[in-house]
């Protein structure tokens, strides 16, 4: 009969690795009207009048501003989806992503 190996094993550890984050920036445009990107952000990024107005005011003053961060594939999608809602408008409001870190 063979015998038990009692010998210690190293544990295996399983390593949860976090995904790469995504900022999600709002550009600068001459065009978009500030009531308009404000509404923007309320709508798709569930932010309140101050928030909003703080985030669009920091964009036309430095000529951009990160929204939020996110998972590349919510980013995008997303960036996608506030920059849509200008386009709909006529408006050149844009969204870009951009690796953290
Ligand atoms: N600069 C625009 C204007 O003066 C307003 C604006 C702010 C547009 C922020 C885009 O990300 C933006 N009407």
């Amino acid at each position: 009969m063979s015998d038990v190996d009692t010998r210690l094993k190293p544990k295996a550890k399983t390593k949860t690795e976090r995904p790469p984050l995504y900022k999600l920036i709002l550009l600068n445009d001459d065009y978009t009207p500030r009531d308009f990107v404000v509404t923007v952000l309320k709508s798709i990024f569930r932010m309140s009048e101050g928030e909003a107005m703080g985030v669009m005011l920091t964009a036309h003053q430095q000529g951009a501003c990160v929204v939020a961060v996110f998972t590349k594939e919510v980013a995008e999608a997303k960036a996608q989806q506030a920059t849509d809602a200008g386009q709909s408008q006529g408006y050149p409001l844009a969204f870009t992503t951009e690796k953290e870190g």
